[in-house]
């Protein structure tokens, strides 16, 4: 018998994984705040609609995904642990950074700790209904060392919710990769409310060298060293192969949700001044997202 997943909350990315276990006969049970199983609709990319139902989550929790904002992992976690067993794998999936080190020490001696980072992209056209949007490589890494049944369980786990996934000893320059894409389509796009595709247009083109180059600065201070026209390749290859969508920030912002600020340019602002940098660009991006400033709304 496989073990038992649980899958925290309904978001896209996390019923995307939750499908794609379950689609592979894995047992996929759902945490959620309301009772009872979850049925909705996953449209596959070329393979048709399903009807899904997953049941509701039953303690003890051995093996968990946590596909949450970045904001929500530590009132998940916390939630969660009086729930998980002594053993259990978390594994944690979102943009931005920061959130490892508090996670971290919360967890018991036999419990272990892991890091997706997808580049999967899904969309919930209604609260019933997820979409796969794009698919493309995701990342995996054990941050916390683990025996070797429970390795194999999250890694073959793993590789069926983000095929294709690649298993990495280090997961941190994943990340700042990661930080440099998000710090500069997910902001722009929330603070314009346009698609991913129109930042490809000339009048954002200087903005994003210098977002870039501030990006690279902070970097470089914490021993990542990135390529301007490396990491500028990077992000416009993302806004080019995801042009048609909307990103994740500009959906939470029309939709009045909280926005994963504080771990995308915040937590670039925060490392920036800890180093004595000033990140001017960012800085404002940031400023005209807190106050729902609409004053950069043209860049023309
Ligand atoms: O990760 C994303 C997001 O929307 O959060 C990008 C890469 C920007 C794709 O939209």
């Amino acid at each position: 018998m496989n073990p038992v997943w649980t899958v925290v909350g309904q978001g896209a990315i996390g019923l995307l994984a939750a499908s794609r276990l379950h689609l592979n006969q894995q047992q996929v049970q759902l945490f959620r705040r309301q009772p009872g199983p979850f049925r909705y609709q996953f449209e596959q990319q070329q393979q048709g609609l399903r009807q899904i139902e997953l049941p509701a989550a039953t303690a003890p929790i051995r093996l968990v995904l946590i596909p949450v904002k970045a904001y929500a992992v530590l009132p998940a976690v916390r939630q969660l642990l009086p729930l998980l067993s002594a053993d259990a794998q978390v594994v944690l999936c979102h943009n931005g950074m920061g959130t490892i080190e508090q996670v971290l020490p919360l967890l018991s001696p036999a419990q272990s700790l892991w890091f997706v980072s997808t580049s999967q992209a899904a969309f919930k056209p209604s609260a019933s209904q997820i979409r796969h949007t794009g698919s493309g490589p995701s990342y995996l890494a054990c941050l916390k060392a683990t025996d070797a049944l429970h390795t194999q369980w999250v890694q073959s786990a793993m590789a069926l919710a983000f095929e294709p996934l690649t298993l990495v000893d280090d997961i941190t320059p994943l990340l700042w990769r990661k930080l440099a894409v998000n710090s500069v389509i997910n902001p722009l796009t929330a603070v314009h409310q346009i698609r991913n595709g129109e930042l490809a247009q000339p009048q954002y083109q200087a903005l994003i060298t210098q977002l870039l180059s501030e990006f690279i600065a902070v970097a470089q201070h914490y021993g990542q060293a990135f390529d301007q026209a490396d990491i500028s390749r990077l992000v416009y290859s993302v806004i080019g192969n995801t042009a048609g969508n909307y990103s994740s920030m500009q959906q939470d912002k029309i939709h009045g949700r909280p926005l994963e600020l504080d771990a995308i340019t915040g937590y670039l602002l925060q490392r920036a001044d800890e180093a004595g940098l000033t990140l001017p660009a960012h800085q404002a991006l940031y400023q005209a997202l807190r106050a729902g400033d609409q004053s950069l709304s043209s860049p023309r």
